[in-house]
């Protein structure tokens, strides 16, 4: 990760046709490896995560925290390099609105349904100005259920979203149409790989048959305009400071120190 987080304005012409963009070893692996080890270390994370069941009644978790605590993955969502481009694509400066350890376990973690997240969102703010950074914790590949979008489908505004499985997702009849239409792009991820992208990108992943764990963080933000309207959403919607490198690192370090001298009380 440099000092400098400006997308150029190929990067953002290639977010505005595609709805995505995905940029390689943005994080080090080290960072990740030190993140990983603080969420593996984290009993409460795995306590507080809620399971979600896929249509085959496998479970994928997620750990998902509407505040900023000064925990290692709110460091992250507080992170410049992340928020300063996400202001860019999103054109505004914004506010957290979530963040969520997605937690796909070796061989049992489950499959998410075709949806686009502002079909989750939909029921609390009125406009998809809204956009998340994915941020691969473990590698991510095809056999461990990476991410997989539709390139260009955010251009179809939202679509209607009912129950599938524990999950909210799109009429799977509508899904066979839309499949053919558009790219579909298997986000094979390295640990520091993020992905920027659209609260109307149509994305899904596969169910996790393989031996290898696939933790990643997202960051969800939505623009100051675009408040809840009413009692929908939880969160809290107010400026945040954004943090450089060396303090998510020192955030980071903290957490593991305190996880650490929790074990040994
Ligand atoms: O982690 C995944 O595979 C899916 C995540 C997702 O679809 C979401 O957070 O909206």
């Amino acid at each position: 990760m440099g000092t400098d987080h400006q997308l150029t304005a190929e990067q953002l012409q290639s977010y505005e046709r595609d709805g995505f963009l995905l940029l390689p070893d943005y994080f080090t692996a080290q960072q990740m490896q030190a993140l990983e080890t603080v969420a593996h270390d984290d009993h409460a994370l795995s306590a507080g995560a809620r399971d979600h069941r896929d249509q085959e009644g496998r479970v994928s978790r997620l750990a998902l925290h509407y505040e900023l605590p000064d925990s290692a993955y709110g460091a992250y969502a507080r992170c410049q390099a992340v928020v300063e481009p996400i202001e860019q694509l999103l054109q505004s400066e914004v506010y957290h609105y979530h963040h969520k350890m997605m937690m796909k376990e070796p061989l049992v973690g489950g499959a998410w349904e075709w949806h686009q997240d502002f079909g989750y969102w939909y029921s609390g703010f009125l406009f998809p100005d809204m956009g998340s950074c994915m941020i691969a914790v473990d590698r991510a590949h095809k056999k461990n259920g990476c991410l997989q979008v539709l390139a260009g489908s955010h251009r179809m505004g939202r679509l209607t979203h009912g129950t599938v499985g524990d999950q909210t997702g799109i009429d799977p009849d509508r899904v066979a149409v839309v499949e053919d239409q558009f790219e579909r792009v298997y986000c094979e991820m390295t640990p520091g790989t993020v992905l920027f992208f659209h609260s109307n990108l149509l994305h899904r992943s596969d169910a996790n048959l393989s031996p290898d764990p696939r933790w990643a963080l997202i960051c969800c933000y939505t623009t100051i305009d675009n408040t809840p309207f009413n009692e929908g959403a939880i969160g809290d919607f107010t400026k945040f400071d954004r943090w450089d490198a060396d303090r998510v690192d020192q955030a980071v370090g903290e957490h593991g120190k305190r996880l650490a001298s929790e074990a040994g009380a």
